[in-house]
């Protein structure tokens, strides 16, 4: 594969809202992440993921865009963004954005415009119907909003207040191309295309993911923006398979560089009421997901490695135990990822060992998913009792991914002189960014071990390029792979459960890059709970 200049690197996601509050007014903001970039650079990261920071009226924080050309006051000035370009590149950091552009907010002026009549220039912008069908939001509810006075219906896949852009419409696609190559020439780097997969739509014959019309959408839109600049892109493509993925970030295809496949993250989750009424996650299944999305895509196109994001709860705590084994887990899922062929996504407290919240009231949540679905389930249908929902909320919640960002054991974790627009969780005073500095094997010095091998000469070729080989194994719990790169050979073994498991090996061992445990390898080798080992030979 032609080797591309973001092949070795590491993706750091910031929820801005959530990073660290410099204005007093309990959100986050660009000079909070301005005043952390060298924390940043010490973690080893060398691109930034930038949640939106756009002007909205923040229905879905940050996710319906009013203008994609300024910046929120909440967050700051684009003189702000414009520092945080320069002062990241000063430090070989790059810059990626959100891209929201399946739909904007109603408060956007093209959205203000098309609701002046069925004859304004900006009305076919969006999506009109007399007639509503069936189709249903992401968020709840029927997907189409009745407008009064033009006695049309606008289509919404999410909020009333997200509604979809027409992407059928040649002239809005033209300005979507200019707004990405605005952002473009101001020196970001690239793009996380948010629900990207939406955008070919075909709303008459009930097709909203993998449109008819997609592939040549994202590929003209490629060709005009991302590819004269070598831009890095990811798109966000919820139902995507192995076969969508080959389409998407195949090179030759100039279509993307890599996607967000998420099979293994809804794979436990109810067929009608989604990570609402979710499994527990087999671990049976967490390795044939990912082991056929590592020998699938192989040479043919590029993986993204991640188990978290500002969408999904913590997978220390969804999947691990973040009580007694929370170190050891963060090292587990972080290892068995990292050494993947792929690039490695840490979302921002993972780094840390940060795990999900446990709010007791529902008011103490702020995500319009988890309200919406509240007042569905547990109010309007009555299918799930208050604490049913509470208790799959506690797992599977988005704000679970939200709490502000744990700095220290000050008020607020650090992160607000006030109080913080979300309840900061209350095991801050033990998980924190200064604690993890203090301590040696802490988890952010994991994290910057697994960031460094990636970087090192000795391994990189290895990690980046070699071939995965997926290891038989009789324990269910036990992770165990090999990457093979001209005669160099990697044995990457992890633990992802409580109870001891261990495989014979008899090489002559060239180095042990990771060792979570006191781990014994002679002939047999046996890891603990949750331990990891990884080793060259
Ligand atoms: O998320 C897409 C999306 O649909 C997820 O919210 C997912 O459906 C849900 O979490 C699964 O239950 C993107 C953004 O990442 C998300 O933050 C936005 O809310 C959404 O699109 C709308 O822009």
């Amino acid at each position: 594969m032609k080797k591309k200049w973001w092949h070795n690197k590491i993706v750091y996601q910031i929820y801005p809202r959530s990073f660290l509050d410099t204005t007093g007014n309990g959100i986050g903001d660009l000079q909070g992440i301005i005043s952390k970039l060298d924390y940043l650079k010490l973690l080893g990261i060398d691109i930034i993921w930038l949640s939106p920071v756009y002007e909205s009226p923040m229905k879905d924080n940050g996710y319906d865009i009013s203008n994609y050309q300024a910046i929120d006051p909440l967050f700051g000035s684009m003189d702000d963004m414009d520092e945080l370009i320069k002062k990241a590149k000063a430090l070989d950091i790059s810059i990626v954005m959100d891209l929201v552009v399946n739909h904007t907010s109603d408060q956007h002026i093209w959205f203000k415009e098309a609701k002046k009549g069925k004859d304004n220039p900006y009305r076919d912008y969006y999506i009109w119907r007399d007639e509503p069908n069936d189709i249903g939001s992401i968020f709840g509810g029927n997907a189409w909003e009745y407008d009064e006075a033009s006695n049309q219906y606008y289509f919404h896949l999410f909020t009333k207040e997200q509604p979809d852009l027409n992407w059928q419409n040649p002239k809005l696609r033209q300005e979507v191309h200019n707004l990405v190559n605005w952002w473009l020439e101001k020196g970001v780097r690239g793009f996380r295309l948010d629900v990207i997969d939406l955008v070919g739509k075909d709303v008459d014959n009930h097709i909203t993911g993998n449109g008819p019309d997609l592939h040549k959408f994202i590929r003209e839109m490629s060709e005009a923006t991302f590819i004269p600049h070598d831009a890095v892109t990811v798109g966000e493509t919820w139902g995507a398979s192995v076969e969508d993925a080959l389409q998407y970030s195949n090179p030759d295809n100039n279509e993307l560089s890599m996607i967000f496949q998420f099979e293994h993250i809804s794979d436990s989750w109810h067929p009608e009421f989604g990570k609402f009424k979710a499994e527990p996650m087999k671990r049976s299944r967490i390795k044939e997901i990912l082991y056929k999305w590592q020998t699938d895509l192989d040479e043919n196109a590029w993986n993204s490695l991640f188990l978290n994001n500002h969408d999904l709860a913590r997978v220390n705590s969804r999947w691990g135990n973040d009580g007694r084994y929370n170190a050891l887990c963060c090292k587990a899922f972080s290892t068995m990822i990292h050494f993947m062929k792929g690039t490695p996504y840490i979302y921002q407290g993972e780094e840390i060992g940060m795990t999900n919240v446990k709010y007791q009231l529902i008011t103490d949540y702020n995500d319009v998913e988890t309200h919406n679905f509240y007042k569905e389930y547990v109010i309007d249908r009555a299918v799930m009792t208050h604490s049913e929902f509470m208790s799959q909320l506690h797992l599977n919640g988005r704000d679970n991914a939200r709490t502000p960002m744990q700095w220290d054991a000050t008020l607020n974790s650090g992160f607000s002189s006030n109080t913080p627009w979300l309840k900061p969780n209350t095991n801050y005073y033990f998980i924190n960014v200064e604690e993890n500095l203090k301590v040696k094997n802490s988890v952010f010095h994991h994290y910057q071990e697994l960031i460094n091998f990636r970087k090192d000469s000795r391994y990189s070729d290895l990690i980046i390029y070699g071939k995965f080989i997926p290891v038989d194994t009789e324990y269910e719990d036990l992770v165990l792979y090999e990457r093979r790169y001209d005669n160099q050979r990697l044995l990457v073994a992890v633990n992802l459960g409580e109870n001891s498991v261990s495989f014979d090996f008899d090489h002559k061992i060239q180095d042990i890059l990771i060792n979570t445990g006191n781990v014994e390898y002679f002939k047999t080798v046996t890891l603990k709970g949750y331990e990891s080992l990884v080793l060259s030979y």
